[in-house]
């Protein structure tokens, strides 16, 4: 299990806090999420082998948000 940290642009509200969070919960791999509004940013625990951190940045830009890092 890996932790990423990918920090995103365009978060305004719960609402935009839930989509990431659901959007990157649903992908194979992920184990846990944390969407954090006030640190613009996503915490995430996965397995690096079944889902890299392209993947994951790729599934936040799809669901409309901007990645930074
Ligand atoms: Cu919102």
């Amino acid at each position: 299990m890996q932790t990423t940290t990918i920090k995103i642009q365009g978060m305004t509200c719960g609402g935009c806090v839930n989509s990431v969070k659901t959007v990157l919960e649903k992908l194979p791999g992920v184990d846990q999420v944390d969407v954090s509004l006030d640190n613009a940013e996503a915490v995430i625990q996965h397995d690096a082998v079944q889902i890299s951190v392209e993947q994951l940045k790729a599934a936040i830009s799809d669901a409309g948000f901007d990645v930074t890092n």
